[in-house]
């Protein structure tokens, strides 16, 4: 070993490995479509015009991200994320005046079309003897919300949407993204409710062809994916608000795992969910407090992001004007 390997810290480490992991990704699409889609966003929309959320921007991130097992890819590891908290939560932050960086898995839930059944082509329109397409009368309210406020949102210029699939490509927009809002300080937030895989076969190991069963039992080895949290909190947006998802399936460890993630990854908000009553409860972790949030049992379309989003604009307020301060 020489010198300069035994003096390395685990942040020169950490570093590297985030070196290797971009180095080695295969190159993203139109990364330079999406940095300029996200230049004009956030210069649109980066003016304070007097409301709580104005001049703010969050990115929200949502839904599983995929692991390739091959170059050119039929097989992946995937999750069950379905992108549900991140399209409720992205429709609460734009009710609060702040605009949205939708980072999300392609096929995943989407904002505004929470209302509709699962299949909203086929089942919201019908055609008439005249060949006419029009909107199913018991579908017709849902419809239009749907199209007005998502319309409004997008071509109002508050939302932006951004699909991704792989780990690589989540990582690597994510990089962009955090780069674009640097300049906003302390009005930008990260809403990190991906499901980012933790294991990942680095590109630069993986076989390029199906890989065929005729050779046995599938015998191959994943590599963590590197905390790339830490570098997105520290280097990339040092000035955000930052707040992490924590899930696990045993209660009896997860706000223990949500406090050790605050300290980390030094958030300024850790949200604990479990994932059986991810829609029932959640417990938002800081430094000073950990709050339960429930849904409101009583009715039956109420969803939790709605009280959710309401206490982490608050909790975002006050570290604005505490760095205001
Ligand atoms: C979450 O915990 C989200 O709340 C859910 C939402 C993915 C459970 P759905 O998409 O579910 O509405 O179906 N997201 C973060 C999950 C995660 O992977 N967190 C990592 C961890 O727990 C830390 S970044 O270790």
């Amino acid at each position: 070993m020489d010198a300069a390997t035994n003096s390395e810290t685990p942040q020169d480490t950490l570093y590297e490995e985030i070196k290797s992991f971009f180095d080695s990704a295969p190159p993203l699409k139109d990364g330079p479509g999406i940095s300029k889609k996200l230049n004009e966003f956030i210069e649109r929309n980066s003016q304070s015009t007097g409301g709580e959320g104005t001049g703010r921007v969050v990115c929200v991130t949502s839904g599983g991200t995929t692991v390739p097992l091959e170059k050119r890819c039929v097989r992946y590891i995937d999750n069950f994320s379905s992108g549900h908290r991140g399209a409720a939560s992205t429709e609460y932050f734009l009710k609060a005046g702040y605009s949205v960086i939708f980072l999300y898995r392609r096929g995943s839930c989407q904002p505004f079309c929470r209302s509709l059944p699962e299949d909203p082509l086929l089942e919201c329109f019908e055609v008439s003897k005249e060949l006419n397409i029009q909107v199913h009368q018991s579908h017709s309210e849902a419809v239009k919300r749907a199209i007005g406020e998502h319309c409004g949102a997008v071509e109002g210029g508050l939302l932006l949407k951004l699909p991704f699939t792989t780990i690589f490509e989540y990582l690597q927009i994510l990089q962009l993204i955090a780069m674009s809002m640097r300049n906003l300080q302390t009005r930008a937030m990260f809403y990190l409710a991906a499901a980012a895989s933790d294991f990942y076969v680095p590109w630069k190991s993986m076989v390029e062809h199906k890989i065929q069963s005729a050779s046995g039992p599938l015998d191959m080895q994943l590599v963590q994916v590197p905390k790339t949290l830490s570098v997105l909190r520290n280097d990339w947006a040092p000035m955000a608000f930052f707040i992490s998802f924590k899930l696990e399936t045993d209660s009896n460890i997860l706000l223990q795992k949500a406090d050790m993630a605050l300290k980390k990854y030094k958030m300024h908000v850790v949200v604990a969910n479990e994932l059986s009553t991810r829609k029932e409860k959640v417990v938002v972790v800081t430094s000073s407090e950990k709050i339960s949030v429930l849904r409101d049992s009583t009715e039956a379309d109420a969803d939790i992001e709605n009280p959710l989003i309401k206490l982490l604009v608050e909790k975002h307020s006050s570290y604005v004007e505490d760095s205001n301060s």
